[in-house]
């Protein structure tokens, strides 16, 4: 079974004014469409093929830059259209929040490390909130397509994440990148990074 485009779970629109429809529709339909289908292109008939993303990304060989890039591609978005949500996003709380305030000092202190992750890496990338056996979270960023389960990442499994390449965000923003960061908060589904959270730790 190829893999398969995720629906959003909510129309393109939906993040208005946050993240407008147009930079939606092309980031899912094109975008990510575009991952997805080389990355069945690069697994069809290796040993690769049936396996679940998440065993591909950890177990790849960094030099098979084709399921680095698409494979990538393909979870990344996966994981960012799910964490967002206009609606019952819920509220940061519980055993995340504990958890959060325990590393960061704060929730304002995750949003600042958060922030400042996004904001500074260099081209493009994504920031990652991330989750180690045990229950301790991080922050970190990655380039490229690359994500927390491959081999150069910080490690841990990846519970949040933001897009900071400029095609999610320049058709809006233009260069204006901790404009969109900001507005992204506004989003976050908190009750999916918490299931996240609790199914990962
Ligand atoms: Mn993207």
């Amino acid at each position: 079974m190829a893999f398969q485009l995720p629906e959003l779970g909510y129309a393109y629109d939906a993040l208005e004014p946050h993240i407008d429809a147009r930079t939606m529709e092309i980031h899912h339909s094109k975008h990510h469409q575009g991952y997805t289908n080389n990355l069945n292109n690069a697994i069809a008939g290796t040993d690769l093929e049936g396996k679940s993303i998440e065993d591909i990304l950890t177990n790849l060989d960094m030099n098979n830059k084709a399921v680095r890039n698409n494979g990538g591609g393909f979870f990344n978005h996966s994981l960012f259209w799910s964490v967002m949500n206009p609606t019952n996003k819920g509220e940061l709380s519980g055993e995340l929040k504990a958890a959060i305030e325990a590393e960061f000092g704060s929730v304002e202190g995750f949003k600042d490390a958060f922030s400042k992750a996004a904001a500074t890496q260099f081209g493009s990338g994504w920031a990652w909130l991330c989750v180690h056996e045990g229950g301790k979270v991080e922050v970190c960023s990655t380039a490229n397509q690359d994500n927390p389960l491959m081999s150069n990442g910080c490690g841990g499994t990846p519970i949040l994440g933001i897009d900071v390449w400029e095609h999610a965000y320049y058709l809006n923003y233009q260069n204006r990148r901790p404009d969109y960061i900001n507005a992204f908060f506004n989003v976050i589904n908190w009750n999916e990074v918490a299931k996240r959270y609790a199914a990962s730790k």
